[in-house]
């Protein structure tokens, strides 16, 4: 809607005066447990590209964690949430229900994977939706415990904290966390002890008998993973690993729960990450690109695992939201339009080109990883795979002053990831690269 012509531009230093003065205000009112990547104000945001306070335009590698895939103020987002807007702001769903949330739930039931019959529940933010699986896994299953995987993240709340591996920032000092939670390990390609070709079926073989010996499989509600796992670092799964795992959920009557709300939404290649390999999940839950920026989550998945929550035993005041759900709608429309699985597949092709000679040139660049616009480096001291997140911090550093946002992650915090808006142009997307390949060379 606003018309930010897409181009970086630097005026001020990064952080200028406005946006440093804002931050003092910041910091005397905000609670310091809610951190900042980068300290600049936005005042107005287009497609790929942020205006700050200063006037600079910043090049935008991280869309919000991986929120606003169809850009910034998309068209369609914009005109659909606004005009709801006008209209009305809130009924509550579950006194007096409105189309656009039916709607929602019927894009759900297409998109998602799988040919049978599908409900969906709507959410306000990631970690609810994710706690509302486990619900109804539970609820289906009679069966209480919950399987997930080293590196995961699925949120800040106390059930979805438990199911998070990462102690520090996370975890650390908020405990008691919820019970019945147990971690097995990830098929770490790069990171895995007898090398990245046995990751796949020692991984599974290990999270079997793991399993099957410390909980049993019949006391399984669900199993739940990130089919490329986001904040734990990009790690994408070697072929094989999710659809066996998959396989013996099935065999073994657990609930399968994929947690795309990073990876969701054309920003792997395809709608979403578990199509890769045709994989189909009981539950899946959304969030982050499903709405162009507005909050909403979902739990989509079979009818009969879904309906097993009684009438009340879901649900929330603010949950599907209409102006979010019209966004959402909004956001769809855009995806489909501009036909985003297929120019996140262009985004992939244009950043691994590049980075990997990049990791050719450079030995502290250990991995590079990722598929569609959700691609990762992983950083080394040179000649081993001892990570070196002091590194990782200093390039995204040097990135940020150049005018270019971008993420850190990863367990050991040594990972930078790109998280660019599916509508960047291949220009920009040239341009932000070559920022990064000088920071490189700057530090
Ligand atoms: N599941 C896979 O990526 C959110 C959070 C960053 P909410 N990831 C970004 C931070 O520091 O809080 C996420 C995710 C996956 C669940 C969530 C949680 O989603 O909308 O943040 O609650």
């Amino acid at each position: 809607m606003n018309e930010l012509k897409q181009e970086r531009r630097l005026v001020t230093e990064i952080p200028g005066p406005k946006s440093r003065e804002l931050f003092e205000r910041r910091n005397k009112v905000v609670a310091r447990g809610i951190s900042t990547t980068l300290p600049v104000f936005v005042t107005d945001a287009d497609g790929a590209v942020l205006l700050d306070a200063d006037g600079n335009q910043l090049l935008d590698f991280g869309s919000g964690i991986a929120v606003t895939s169809v850009g910034h103020a998309d068209t369609n987002v914009v005109r659909r949430a606004s005009e709801q807007l006008a209209k009305f702001t809130h009924t509550c769903f579950m006194v007096t229900p409105y189309e656009s949330y039916v709607a929602v739930c019927e894009a759900l039931a297409e998109l998602t994977p799988g040919d049978f019959e599908k409900r969906s529940a709507l959410f306000n933010s990631g970690a609810e939706a994710v706690e509302n699986a486990v619900k109804i896994a539970r609820a289906y299953t009679k069966r209480q415990a919950v399987v997930v995987f080293d590196h995961g993240y699925h949120g800040r709340t106390n059930l979805t904290m438990a199911l998070t591996a990462k102690v520090a920032p996370y975890k650390d000092g908020f405990g008691p966390f919820a019970p019945e939670v147990y971690r097995v390990p990830m098929a770490y390609p790069y990171r895995w002890p007898t090398g990245p070709d046995n990751a796949a079926a020692e991984a599974l073989e290990q999270t079997k008998t793991l399993i099957e010996k410390q909980v049993g499989a019949h006391n399984v509600a669900a199993v739940l993973i990130e089919p490329i796992q986001g904040e734990g670092g990009f790690i994408v799964p070697p072929d094989g690993f999710l659809p066996g795992l998959a396989d013996w959920c099935r065999e073994k009557g657990i609930v399968f729960i994929a947690d795309e709300i990073q990876s969701g939404f054309c920003r792997t290649g395809d709608w979403f990450a578990v199509d890769h390999e045709g994989v189909v999940p009981d539950l899946i839950t959304t969030a982050k690109g499903i709405a162009g920026g507005l909050p909403l989550a979902a739990v989509t998945g079979r009818a009969e695992i879904m309906d097993a929550a009684g009438p009340g035993g879901l649900g929330g005041t603010y949950g599907g939201n209409p102006v979010a759900c019209e966004g959402a709608l909004g956001a769809l429309q855009t995806m489909k339009e501009q036909d985003l699985p297929a120019r996140a597949r262009k985004i992939e092709a244009q950043m691994l080109g590049r980075l990997t000679k990049l990791a050719a040139a450079d030995p502290r660049v250990g991995d590079v990883r990722g598929r569609g616009a959700m691609i990762a480096v992983e950083l080394v001291k040179p000649g081993t795979k001892e990570p070196d997140a002091a590194l990782a911090a200093a390039v995204a550093k040097k990135c940020h002053t150049e005018g270019v946002v971008i993420l850190t992650c990863g367990t050991f915090g040594n990972v930078l990831r790109f998280l660019p808006s599916l509508v960047m142009s291949e220009a920009l997307l040239d341009e932000g690269l070559t920022v990064i390949e000088g920071a490189f060379a700057a530090v």
